[in-house]
C-alpha cells in the first residue's frame, strides 16, 4: 500500500514545527511508520544547499538562482527520501514544500510565478503533496511568536534570521500568496486558523485528517 504525503505550510511562527510533530505522533499511535522532514532540507545535500540559502549572510542570489536552489534541493529531497519513503507505505511530513516557493519568491518577492511553475513541472514532473496544511496567523501574531521563540533562546546563536527581517508588508504578502494557492487546490489544501493554542490547532488537523481517511 502507498504511504500518503503531508505538508505544513505558513508564515513564520505559525507553528508548522509544532504541528508536525503532533502529526507524527498521531500516525505513530495508529501504527504507521512516520518520516518527518523540512524545507529546504531532508536530506544531507539539500541541507547543504538550506545553508547556502537561509543563514545570514547566504548569499546575495538574483530570483532565478534562489528559486532554482530551492528546487535543486527540493528535487533531491523527492527522489531520494519523500518517493521512497512513500512507496515503502510511510507517511512522510514536511515543514513547508513547493507551496512556499510560491508564496515567498512568487507573491513575496514577485518572481514571476508562471516561471517558478515551469522550474516545478522540470524537476517534479507533477509531484505533488496528498494533503497540505495552510497554518493561517495574522502577521503581527507569527512574527511575535518568532521573535518571543529568539528571546527565549537568547545567549543561543540564530543565523537563521534572514527572511525574518523582511517588512511587515512583505509577510503580508506572503499571507495574502497562501491564501490563494488555498483557494486554487481546495482539494489538496486545508486553511487551519493557527492564532489558537497549539492543541486546539491540532484538533482542527485531526478533524481534517478523520475526514479525508486518505490512508
Ligand atoms: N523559504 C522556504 C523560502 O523562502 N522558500 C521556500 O521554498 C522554502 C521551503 C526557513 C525560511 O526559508 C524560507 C521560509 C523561511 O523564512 P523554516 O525553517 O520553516 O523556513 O522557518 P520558519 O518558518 O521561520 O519557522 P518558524 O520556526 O519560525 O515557524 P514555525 O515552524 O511555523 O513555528 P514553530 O512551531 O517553530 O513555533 C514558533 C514558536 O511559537 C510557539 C512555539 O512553541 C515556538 O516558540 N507556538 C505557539 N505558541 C502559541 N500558540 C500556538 N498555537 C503555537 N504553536 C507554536
Amino acid at each position: 500500500m502507498a504511504g500518503l504525503f503531508i505538508t505544513l505550510e505558513g508564515g513564520e511562527g505559525a507553528g508548522k514545527t509544532t504541528q508536525c510533530r503532533k502529526i507524527k505522533e498521531y500516525y505513530e499511535t495508529l501504527g504507521h511508520e512516520v518520516v518527518l522532514t523540512r524545507e529546504p532540507g531532508g536530506t544531507p545535500e539539500a541541507e547543504k544547499i538550506r545553508n547556502l540559502l537561509v543563514q545570514r549572510d547566504g548569499g546575495n542570489w538574483t530570483p532565478m538562482a534562489e528559486c532554482l536552489l530551492f528546487f535543486a534541493a527540493r528535487q533531491m529531497h523527492v527522489e531520494t527520501l519523500i518517493k521512497p519513503a512513500i512507496a515503502y507505505g510511510k507517511v512522510v511530513i514536511s515543514d513547508r514544500f513547493t507551496d512556499s516557493t510560491v508564496a515567498y519568491q512568487g507573491y513575496g518577492h514577485g518572481f514571476d510565478l508562471s516561471v517558478i511553475r515551469q522550474i516545478e513541472t522540470i524537476t517534479l514532473n507533477g509531484f505533488c503533496p496528498d494533503l497540505t496544511f495552510l497554518l493561517d496567523i495574522p502577521v503581527e501574531n507569527g512574527l511575535r511568536r518568532s521573535l518571543d521563540q529568539k528571546n527565549k533562546a537568547a545567549g543561543l546563536e540564530n543565523t537563521e534570521d534572514r527572511f525574518e527581517k523582511m517588512d511587515k508588508s512583505f509577510h503580508e504578502k506572503l499571507r495574502q500568496g497562501f491564501l490563494t494557492i488555498a483557494k486554487e487546490n481546495p482539494d489538496r489544501v486545508t486553511v487551519i486558523d493557527a492564532s489558537q493554542s497549539a492543541d486546539d490547532v491540532f484538533s482542527q488537523i485531526e478533524s481534517a485528517l478523520k475526514v479525508t481517511n486518505v490512508i
